[in-house]
């Protein structure tokens, strides 16, 4: 039986850069989730009639928060639920398979890279029928919904059970519960040379895929160990756990310290990398030599070819503006549009649907392609893993040639956490009051060329997004960002980007801290980070 609940708006439901985070806690209480499961069904005009996928990264609460959701879809006139078996559904998969089915949407229930638990962070995001996050429009329709919200509905008996693959009813919905991982490891198997990467490792060639007890284990032991025949073992921490072990599952190298410390110790693998929380974002690492995810993106994009999805090559590349130009220095040599856009996947939808992006990433450590509509980490470990095999050269050697040929932007991100609210909004504000005055003013070694702050037209729907980060230029072609994330839970984040191109041959093996010092000078004198944040040094430095 439908129940109509009454209800009131809750302060604070405004989605960020990828769907709505808050602390656990705060999503348990009802109705919080039910209001913004409703927000949501409202804000896209409905569900009547529709299909959705419904899946998450496993962390805790996403059992419990898969049944509501069930049970408001079928309340709500939803026709059917495709849910991943046990409520598991990677990022890039749920992409893949509303796509395959033809489906209306999906909610993916994960806050990716932060951590999971009772006391630690919870999140759902909407995709729409194209695979990918919700565009601006629809993100600001179900905000607008969150407002002025009186009422949900929501089915009186229990959801079915979702450990079992099958299919059941659930009033007048169906709920099928299918195998999370088959559909998406054979779209990986239609992209990528799965036979010559299967000879490398018949060969020796050994690889860790560190899955930080989070979505990509089954996936990653499927393809990597059980299709490709990478040793047992291969893939560790490879069971997602609701707590992703008590860490972060964040694939960077403050993060995932212990898979750098397999990679830069004795007897390294050949081959390293690691995934996040919902499976969307990768680390990429040879044997002592961690590639940053810019200078991955431009890699891949080069040599993409190579793998058997990409042979024709790429109608374009994308990359968020806080990314380096490595990716454009590609672009311009093989004569492809490179577009910049605002950060979070979302700004990558309209160009991949409209053909004239084939590949796209973030700093981040999120790359993909036009395959699905969102990021994804296992496709950019095969696709290294492709270029390998088909080049037989080592991670090491490839970014060496890539450096050479292309020149190397030194990159690097500082990570301020938790920083009071007031403080930063504070030194945004003042930063961009300061904008225009600052061309041709010295900073120590730099001299400021222009600054601005970036915003963003939609070359395919027109639609505008202003504030998208503040951008320091200096003469020598250094660069520096400041934005604030939109995908923490406690306080602000301050993120602060910093780029220098270097093409002198004999200077490309630097430290990037070292090599990015005086724009790291330059900037907290600019905008004054270390006084107003009372902060000496950045808590994440990646
Ligand atoms: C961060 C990243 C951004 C990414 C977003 C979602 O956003 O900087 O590049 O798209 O997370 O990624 P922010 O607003 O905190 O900087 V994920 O792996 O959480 O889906
Ligand atoms: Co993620």
């Amino acid at each position: 039986m439908i129940q109509t609940i009454p209800t009131q708006p809750i302060a604070g439901q405004k989605p960020g850069t990828s769907g709505l985070r808050k602390k656990t806690p705060v999503f348990m209480e009802t109705p919080y989730l039910e209001n913004y499961v409703q927000s949501i069904f409202d804000g896209i005009g409905g569900v009547e009639g529709k299909t959705l996928v419904v899946g998450g990264d496993g962390r805790y609460f996403n059992d419990r928060a898969i049944g509501v959701i069930l049970r408001m879809a079928a309340a709500n006139g939803a026709a059917r639920c495709i849910v991943g078996q046990g409520g598991l559904l990677s990022t890039p998969a749920a992409s893949h398979l509303i796509r395959k089915r033809s489906a209306d949407g999906g909610l993916i229930l994960s806050a990716s890279h932060n951590p999971g638990g009772p006391e630690a962070d919870f999140g759902l995001k909407y995709n729409g029928p194209n695979g990918g996050p919700a565009s601006e429009s629809v993100t600001d329709q179900i905000f607008a919904r969150t407002l002025d919200i009186s009422q949900y509905r929501i089915w009186d008996g229990a959801a079915p059970d979702i450990g079992l693959i099958g299919e059941a009813q659930l009033g007048p919905m169906l709920v099928e519960v299918i195998d999370p991982i088959t559909d998406y490891a054979d779209l990986m198997e239609s992209l990528f040379d799965f036979p010559a990467i299967r000879a490398v490792f018949a060969g020796g060639f050994r690889v860790c895929f560190d899955a930080m007890h989070a979505i990509t284990g089954p996936y990653a032991q499927e393809i990597l160990e059980k299709r490709l025949g990478a040793a047992p073992g291969a893939v560790v921490n490879g069971t997602p756990s609701p707590d992703f072990g008590g860490g972060h599952p964040d694939p960077n190298p403050i993060w995932a310290h212990e898979l750098m410390t397999t990679m830069y110790g004795p007897d390294a693998p050949d081959f390293g990398a690691a995934s996040d929380g919902d499976g969307d974002r990768n680390m990429i690492v040879g044997r002592g030599c961690y590639v940053s995810p810019s200078d991955s993106l431009a890699v891949l994009a080069d040599l993409a070819h190579l793998a058997p999805g990409y042979a024709e090559g790429l109608a374009g590349v994308a990359r968020s503006m806080p990314t380096s130009a490595a990716v454009d220095r590609v672009a311009a040599a093989k004569g492809i549009d490179c577009f910049e856009t605002p950060t979070g996947w979302k700004f990558f939808g309209n160009l991949l649907d409209a053909g004239r992006a084939t590949l796209c990433g973030e700093e981040s450590a999120g790359t993909g392609s036009n395959h699905v509509r969102e990021k994804d980490g296992l496709w950019a470990v095969l696709l290294w893993l492709n270029i390998l095999a088909a080049t037989g050269k080592s991670v090491a050697e490839l970014m060496a040639d890539h450096w050479a040929r292309y020149g190397r932007n030194y990159y690097s991100r500082h990570d301020y956490e938790e920083v009071q609210s007031d403080a930063a909004n504070a030194l945004i504000a003042d930063l961009r009051a300061e904008l225009p005055a600052l061309p041709g003013k010295t900073f120590g070694a730099l001299t400021v060329e222009s600054a601005d702050e970036f915003s963003y037209d939609d070359p395919v729907d027109g639609s505008h997004a202003a504030g998208q980060g503040l951008r320091v230029f200096f003469t020598n072609g250094a660069r520096a960002v400041l934005r604030l994330s939109g995908t923490g839970t406690a306080g602000a984040t301050l993120r602060v980007y910093l780029e220098a191109l270097e093409t002198d041959p004999d200077q490309l093996q630097h430290d990037p801290q070292t090599a990015l010092k005086d724009v790291i000078a330059a900037i907290d004198v600019i905008s004054g980070i270390a006084a107003r944040t009372g902060r000496s040094k950045p808590d994440v430095i990646t």
